[in-house]
């Protein structure tokens, strides 16, 4: 394909209710969507950094920046293009990984919308729906997330996640548990915790959850290690994981049991699949993660969800869940799965009409 330009767009969706994590409270979700044009069709990609960074070193802005100065020039020097071209192109360029996964997205939907495959067979999915979770912020009160768990297992949601962080993390675990009995039940406390707390945390062993999600900070591999050996529960790693070479390492060392795969995380879809591969030969098990996305990365999330591997309900949620109304046509929760969309691409697009109230501002890059 030739690429003839790129369309970035700021967009800004107000979320149903603030979502708090152990790095702040979210009001809204801003993003950056892209557009990239071709010769053959045109692609839709999301960019899941956000405003701030507070998840990892990525920001909306920061993104914009860097696709605007190096990554679209470069992939416009690169000639005919196609998505396994995406990331040698960009590879000079360190890091910004959320960046090049959106880049790589579009041009991927490009591709696929042109060959007429859907993402999910590109990537060797088995199944045409996918079981899911959803991820619960923390709370002002017990009573309060007693509240929203119950509404969402209600909703049907297979499994639920509650966000901890040091003096919100025992006590929600235990009420969740006196209340709805043997529900499946994972943390995650983005890094909230250092080796010190060991102890504290092996005070959710009891609780027997399906996981504790990266609870020290990203580059701490061998502190994840060490606290492997003093709790029961599977320490899982989400931010930890940058790359197929970083699930490799984590596993082989025993930092984590389980891996959380976010395609922005780790620079695209492609690189998910390596790590989705990896985890396979090892037999870890793996699950597809969420960053509130609109149904345009939701779509491929669940496509990725849909891989043999990801054995474990993922952080991909209804669209109602985060949003009153989305962009596109809303994911709508039926009996615990989402529908693996079945046609070329993402399957999906924005609606014109949507995505202009919700856009904050639009730059076209011409070739
Ligand atoms: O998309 O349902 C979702 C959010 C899932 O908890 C979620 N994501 O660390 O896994 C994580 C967080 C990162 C985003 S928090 C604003
Ligand atoms: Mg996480």
């Amino acid at each position: 394909m030739k690429l003839t330009g790129v369309e970035l767009r700021k967009v800004r969706m107000p979320l149903k209710s603030p979502f708090r994590t152990s790095f702040g409270t979210q009001l809204a979700r801003d993003l950056l969507l892209l557009r990239v044009v071709t010769d053959e069709a045109h692609g839709w990609g999301e960019c899941v950094a956000m405003a701030e960074p507070l998840y990892s070193e990525e920001y909306v802005d920061g993104c914009a920046d860097v696709l605007r100065r190096f990554l679209i020039p470069a992939l416009f020097a690169h000639g005919n293009l196609t998505a396994i071209d995406v990331a040698p192109a960009l590879a000079a360029f360190h890091g910004h990984r959320m960046a090049k996964a959106a880049l790589e997205m579009a041009v991927l939907d490009a591709e696929l919308t042109a060959r007429g495959v859907p993402l999910a067979r590109e990537l060797g999915a088995t199944r045409d729906r996918v079981p899911c979770g959803v991820s619960v912020g923390i709370m002002d009160s017990i009573d309060e997330l007693l509240a929203a768990v119950g509404d969402y297992l209600d909703q049907g949601y297979l499994r639920i996640k509650l966000k901890i962080e040091p003096g919100w993390d025992v006590a929600p675990v235990r009420a969740v548990r006196e209340r709805f009995g043997d529900i499946a039940l994972q943390v995650d406390a983005n890094t909230a915790y250092t080796l010190a707390d060991a102890a504290r945390l092996a005070r959710l062993d009891p609780f027997e959850l399906l996981l504790i999600e990266q609870p020290l900070a990203e580059d701490d591999l061998l502190g994840h290690v060490a606290l492997a050996a003093r709790v029961r529960t599977p320490i899982c790693l989400d931010e930890s994981i940058t790359s197929a070479r970083a699930a490799a390492a984590a596993i082989t060392l025993g930092a984590c049991r389980v891996v959380n795969i976010k395609p922005g995380r780790v620079g695209g879809y492609l690189e998910s699949r390596r790590i989705h591969d990896v985890c396979a030969a090892h037999g870890i098990p793996a699950w597809c993660g969420g960053m509130l996305e609109t149904g345009i990365g939701r779509a491929a999330n669940i496509a990725l969800a849909a891989l043999p591997g990801c054995v474990l309900p993922g952080d991909t949620s209804a669209s109602d869940r985060y949003y009153d109304t989305d962009i596109t046509v809303p994911f709508v929760l039926d009996d615990g799965h989402l529908p693996v969309p079945a046609g070329p691409g993402l399957g999906i697009g924005p609606d014109a009409e949507l995505l202009d109230t919700f856009t904050v501002a639009t730059e076209w890059l011409p070739q």
